[in-house]
C-alpha cells in the first residue's frame, strides 16, 4: 500500500485537525499504511492554543495533487474536502456526520452517531487492542472537549464520556482547568477578523438544488461579538453573492447557556428559518433556545425544509 494523507474538513475545527493527526499515527500503527496527516484550511485560535500547549506541531496544508490516496476525518460530503481533492481519491472515511455518499469504487467506512472523530479513533485504538501514550490520549481528549464542549453539548454520548474517562486514565489531566482554557481559547477575539468569524467554521451542503452555508461562531461570551453585528451581517451578505450560496445561515452560539442568535440579513434565510424554528425575527436576529448542534439540530429540520 502507498502513502496516504489524512485530512480533515475545509475551515477545520480542533476535532478535525486532531483526528488527522492521531488518524495518521492509527494508519501507520495499526493499519501499517505509511501515512501523513495534513489540514484543509488555517487553524482556529483553539487548535493553535491546544497544539501549543501539547507541544504538536500543526499538519501542512494540504496542496492539489490528484494522485495520491486520502483517508477522510471528520466530514464526508464532498462540499468539505480540502480544496483540490477530488471525492474518487478517498479510500477510507472515519467520520460522525450524516452519511451522503455513492462512491464508484469499494473503501473502508466507519462512522458512528458518537459526539467527536477523537473518541472514535479512541475507540478504534481499543478495538485494535493497541495502547495509546499519554501525549496522543491528551490530544484526543481536546478533541472530545472541543466537539462535545466538555460532555455538555446536546451531540455527547455515553461513548465520549467512556473514552475520555479512559484516555484520562492515560492522561492525568485536570479536565475541568484543561476544558476552561480550552473554551477561553476557542472565544478569543485575538486577531480574529470579521471575516473570520463568518468563515472560521462555516460549512457548505447540498440540498437538492440548493447550495447551502451554515456558519457558527462558538463562544462563551456572545456579548463579544454583538457590537459587531452590522460589519458581520455586510460580510454575511458579501459572502452569499461570491460563493454563490441559496442560503447562508449564521449563528452565533453560547456555549455555556446553550443557546444561539441567528443573524437574519435577507428574506430567503428569513422564510426559512421561521418555518423550521419557529420563532419569530427581531432586530434582523432570532433566538434560538436550546439550539446549539448544526449536525444534531439545525442541518435536519433545514434539509427538510428545503427539500419541499
Ligand atoms: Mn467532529
Amino acid at each position: 500500500m502507498g502513502k496516504v494523507i489524512v485530512v480533515g474538513h475545509k475551515n477545520p475545527d480542533t476535532d478535525s485537525i486532531i483526528s488527522s493527526i492521531i488518524g495518521a499515527k492509527y494508519c501507520k500503527n495499526i493499519l501499517k499504511q505509511d501515512a501523513v496527516a495534513m489540514r484543509a484550511g488555517n487553524l482556529n485560535n483553539e487548535t493553535k492554543f491546544i497544539l501549543d500547549k501539547l507541544g504538536v506541531k500543526s499538519p501542512t496544508m494540504f496542496k492539489r495533487n490528484s494522485t495520491v490516496k486520502v483517508v477522510l476525518v471528520d466530514h464526508n460530503e464532498s462540499s468539505q474536502l480540502a480544496e483540490g481533492l477530488d471525492f474518487s481519491q478517498v479510500e477510507r472515511i472515519i467520520d460522525h456526520h450524516k452519511v451522503q455518499i455513492i462512491t464508484e469504487t469499494p473503501i473502508a467506512i466507519r462512522t458512528e452517531p458518537i459526539g467527536s472523530t477523537s473518541a472514535l479513533l479512541a475507540k478504534l485504538y481499543r478495538e485494535a487492542g493497541k495502547k495509546i501514550s499519554s501525549l496522543e490520549a491528551k490530544l484526543l481528549i481536546a478533541g472530545i472537549i472541543s466537539d462535545t464542549w466538555n460532555l455538555t453539548g446536546p451531540t455527547a454520548t455515553e461513548e465520549d464520556r467512556k473514552m475520555l474517562r479512559e484516555l484520562n486514565g492515560i492522561a492525568k489531566l485536570k479536565i475541568n482547568e484543561f476544558a476552561k482554557e480550552i473554551f477561553a481559547a476557542k472565544s478569543s477575539l485575538k486577531g480574529i477578523s470579521i471575516k473570520t468569524i463568518v468563515d472560521g467554521d462555516c460549512k457548505d451542503f447540498k440540498v437538492g438544488k440548493n447550495k447551502l452555508g451554515v456558519a457558527l461562531w462558538e463562544t462563551t461570551d456572545p456579548n463579544s461579538v454583538s457590537p459587531q453585528k452590522a460589519e458581520i451581517i455586510q460580510a454575511l451578505k458579501e459572502k452569499k453573492a461570491r460563493e454563490k450560496l441559496d442560503y447562508l445561515f449564521f449563528f452565533v452560539v453560547d456555549v455555556i447557556k446553550q443557546n444561539s442568535l441567528l443573524y437574519i440579513f435577507d428574506d430567503e434565510e428569513k422564510n426559512v428559518a421561521e418555518k423550521v424554528f419557529k420563532t419569530k425575527v427581531k432586530d434582523k436576529e432570532m433566538f434560538l433556545p436550546g439550539i446549539v448542534s448544526r449536525k444534531k439540530q439545525i442541518i435536519p429540520p433545514l434539509t427538510i425544509e428545503l427539500s419541499k
